[in-house]
């Protein structure tokens, strides 16, 4: 009886401490088993595919996370928090002055933000989204010492912190997506919650695409379909191995991506009952393990990587929080075949130790104009660039 009464209790604090940090992220948003190091001396544990090379472009981008490249080749960069005891973010713009893929200056365009983790590009206008808000930053390469005062464009949307740092990029359609997590681990959401919407660029005609969407950090449209796929996190406390991570293809206006439903292809929680049925959900493209965080995502369009990779999607595994053995903290690369998601590759790994200890979490990517591959580690503060080098 004395036994079970502590392991009773035993779970009731390994349950609430979780459920703390999953609500109170930034100081207690603490992955197991961190270490910090100078990402430059670990980089050789880096493994990817032969002919593949990392390098540092930038150091001390603090909390590092969405990406966004200029045309003028300033790579502008959001971030959740400013230091992990300081809520208020900062965007950064990264600058290499003489082209040797070593960034030169770090400048900051803004800071004091509501967790601005989301950055995107329009007819030479920064975009920044923070939790509640979208704000506009004009003609931005010219000012990245005086950086204007922002235009709000659309302060319309929850304010939730949980879930409510975005990411956001400009369609095909030249619409700026701009998606809302669900406000809890599991919640039933309202209609303004577990969606991802669109609005014109000057903030107008919010549309929601997507629903039944928990939380994604991610997403890209294919080069060839014009179609968007976004990466979609599984809830937490329900055990080391489910439910599956998720990528996601929307194919029409409207459909419902199960959350809190369904998970992946169909896995049921049964915890809220709801009239929809199967025929009602739109299914994961393609599962990943449990907990891995799959956010960042970005369709390879560069020229430089081998044929293989050409229109394959890139995907960054943050990593876990909520798993007893550490996972994730790598890259996948996704092969998709006749618009179909046929399966994945491990493309980069070595930020968890064999000792699974993690000292970097992969976030965004980007593309330089060589084809090289820019990728964003809010952990190491850094941005790395992989290249093929034959
Ligand atoms: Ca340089
Ligand atoms: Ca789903």
């Amino acid at each position: 009886m004395k036994k079970r009464a502590i392991l009773f209790q035993s779970i009731f604090c390994l349950l609430f401490s979780a459920t703390v940090s999953a609500q109170f992220p930034p100081g207690a948003e603490v992955a197991i088993n961190p270490m910090s190091v100078d990402p430059a001396t670990y980089l050789d544990r880096i493994k990817l595919p032969p002919g593949f090379k990392i390098s540092i472009y930038a150091s001390n981008v603090v909390a590092a996370r969405s990406l966004a490249l200029s045309p003028g080749g300033v790579l502008y960069v959001g971030s959740r928090w400013d230091d992990r005891n300081s809520q208020p973010g900062k965007v950064y713009a990264v600058v290499d002055k003489n082209g040797d893929y070593q960034a030169d200056e770090v400048l900051t365009i803004a800071s004091g933000l509501n967790m601005p983790n989301g950055v995107a590009l329009h007819d030479g206008d920064l975009y920044v989204a923070e939790v509640n808000r979208i704000t506009r930053y004009g003609d931005i390469d010219s000012h990245l010492t005086s950086p204007p005062a922002p235009v709000v464009i659309n302060d319309g949307y929850p304010n939730d912190f949980m879930h409510g740092w975005k990411n956001i990029a400009f369609g095909p359609d030249g619409r700026l997506y701009v998606p809302v997590g669900a406000p809890a681990n599991t919640v039933e959401p309202d209609a303004d919650h577990g969606i991802i919407t669109s609005i014109k660029p000057d903030g107008s005609d919010k549309q929601t695409l997507a629903r039944g969407v928990r939380n994604s950090v991610g997403f890209d449209w294919h080069p060839l379909t014009g179609e968007l796929w976004f990466t979609d996190n599984g809830r937490d406390l329900w055990g080391n191995n489910q439910p599956p991570d998720e990528l996601n293809h929307v194919t029409k206006a409207g459909q419902h991506f199960g959350y809190p439903y369904r998970y992946g292809k169909g896995l049921v929680d049964d915890q809220f009952k709801t009239t929809l049925t199967d025929a009602d959900f739109t299914p994961a493209a393609l599962e990943f393990p449990a907990h891995n965080a799959t956010i960042g995502m970005q369709f390879y369009t560069g020229k430089s990587f081998p044929e293989q990779y050409q229109n394959q999607a890139f995907i960054a595994a943050h990593g876990s929080w909520n798993r007893a053995e550490p996972d994730g903290y790598r890259i996948f690369v996704v092969n998709i075949k006749d618009n179909e998601a046929v399966g994945y590759d491990i493309f980069a790994s070595g930020w968890l130790t064999e000792e699974k200890k993690f000292w970097g979490r992969p976030v965004d990517f980007a593309i330089l104009p060589d084809g090289s591959l820019l990728v964003s580690d809010d952990f190491a503060n850094c941005i790395y660039r992989i290249s093929y080098e034959n």
